[in-house]
């Protein structure tokens, strides 16, 4: 079964958890904080960022439109178009909204420095 590591408020492991459940994909969802000391996500992804899927070999997936896409092939393209031009309009929403969330992140994370930072 796949298994797909992330947190509970991270909009991408929300992104990623959304397409698994529309797509109804059985999976297991492991909480895992990349900032926490024992977190073991640097064992699946080298730039120790979630969402991580890791598959049933145990290759382990990482950026979430790289598993928005592995995830629409294996339910068989239910959620993004196959052809060409329409595929292209929605993983340009998907960039649209990727780049929303990281801004989003950044201004979260920026609010929470300590002044001395
Ligand atoms: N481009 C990546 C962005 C993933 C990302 O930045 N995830 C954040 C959590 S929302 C993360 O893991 N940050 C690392 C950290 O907080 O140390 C994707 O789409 O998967």
């Amino acid at each position: 079964m796949l298994t797909l590591i992330g947190t509970l408020n991270s909009p991408y492991t929300r992104k990623a958890r959304l397409m698994l459940l529309e797509s109804n994909i059985p999976h297991h969802f492991i909480i895992d904080l990349p900032r926490d000391a024992n977190t073991k996500i640097v064992q699946y992804n080298p730039l120790k960022r979630i969402p991580v899927l890791i598959l049933e070999d145990k290759t382990s997936v990482f950026d979430s439109p790289v598993i928005t896409d592995y995830i629409d092939n294996i339910s068989g393209d239910k959620l993004i178009p196959k052809d060409t031009h329409n595929r292209m309009l929605v993983k340009r929403w998907e960039a649209i909204a990727d780049g929303i969330m990281d801004a989003a992140v950044q201004i979260r994370m920026e609010r929470d420095r300590k002044v001395e930072q």
